[in-house]
């Protein structure tokens, strides 16, 4: 079992052992994780959330929900994910602010968004960025999932040319891995109280809108729980993040998962770019891993309890 070396979450895993440890992992704590298979992206590779549940039923039981691997390249995002999840099961009878969280919400995570591009980095290309679909009346191919929902689509910020980085798709919502998680927030939103998305690389803690400079209703709310997040990361981690609307913190990013996300209604709605600020940037090596997560995991833990106690 290549999961008893504690270093399995100090590594990064191809696509297919990640699907192993799906299951492996739904098999191994069968009380607390269920996986849901959520559809498919445009290679037909499954999309798969796992459920994250405590063991305390509580009534009116709220969700999270946590996405990794949107952007192919950033290794570090689906490696967050597996180091997420593996905490917080063997730590949930042991630490009192992750079995709260468990307690009072269902987790959803999906470790890997963009299951196509991620195998297209791990077989022919590291700096892949977007998803893999195919269009007729282009040779270029992939759009960016994160300029394909439905705000402010394809507005400046993101590029009409299927040959582009951040190419936004022929309308929103027009790739599959887009459709399926936009359909499960949809089906959600009643229970859905947090929504994260994690990507890499730049040491940010950021909220909507990317897709517009104006701020949202709950700006002050959003500013003080990243915040707080980032003063604990500099405590503990002696580790710098910015913080604020994705718009005056990084740039103009229209069609991003998390501004549609606040527009459903989950109001706490998050974008965290991981480490590093580019020193290796995408290419975070392994020995960094435990730093990048631990880090993350301390501001998601942090903005979870927040939003609990509202
Ligand atoms: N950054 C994000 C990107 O998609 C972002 C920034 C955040 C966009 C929030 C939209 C919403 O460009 C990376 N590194 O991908
Ligand atoms: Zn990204």
């Amino acid at each position: 079992d290549p999961r008893s070396s504690t270093s399995y979450y100090e590594r990064y895993h191809s696509l297919e052992d990640i699907y192993f440890w799906i299951h492996k992992m739904a098999q191994d704590y069968p009380d607390m994780i269920k996986v849901l298979l959520i559809g498919s992206s445009f290679e037909k590779n499954p999309l798969y959330v796992l459920k994250l549940s405590g063991r305390q039923e509580r009534a009116e039981k709220r969700a999270m929900w946590i996405d990794c691997g949107i952007h192919a390249r950033e290794w570090i995002s689906p490696a967050f994910c597996l180091w997420f999840v593996q905490y917080s099961v063997s730590f949930y009878t042991q630490n009192n602010e992750i079995k709260e969280i468990l307690d009072s919400m269902d987790i959803y995570v999906l470790p890997v968004m963009n299951p196509d591009g991620y195998q297209y980095t791990w077989t022919t290309n590291r700096m892949w960025r977007k998803n893999r679909s195919v269009r007729q009346d282009s040779n270029c191919i992939g759009t960016d999932l994160n300029r394909n929902f439905d705000a402010n689509w394809c507005t400046k910020g993101a590029s009409p040319r299927p040959c582009e980085e951040i190419y936004c798709g022929q309308y929103p919502e027009s790739e599959p891995e887009a459709v399926v998680v936009a359909n499960f927030l949809r089906s959600h939103k009643d229970v859905l109280k947090l929504y994260l998305s994690i990507h890499s690389y730049g040491q940010m803690l950021l909220f909507p809108y990317a897709c517009s400079n104006e701020h949202v209703p709950n700006h002050a709310d959003l500013l003080q729980l990243v915040e707080e997040a980032a003063m604990k990361i500099k405590k503990h981690y002696r580790n710098i993040y910015k913080y604020g609307a994705s718009a005056e913190t990084i740039y103009l990013a229209p069609g991003g998962s998390d501004d549609w996300a606040y527009n459903l209604g989950i109001l706490y709605s998050f974008t965290f770019e991981l480490e590093d600020r580019g020193r290796y940037g995408f290419l975070l090596p392994p020995s960094l891993i435990s730093k990048a997560c631990n880090e993350a995991l301390l501001a998601v833990k942090s903005v979870a309890l927040r939003v609990i106690q509202k």
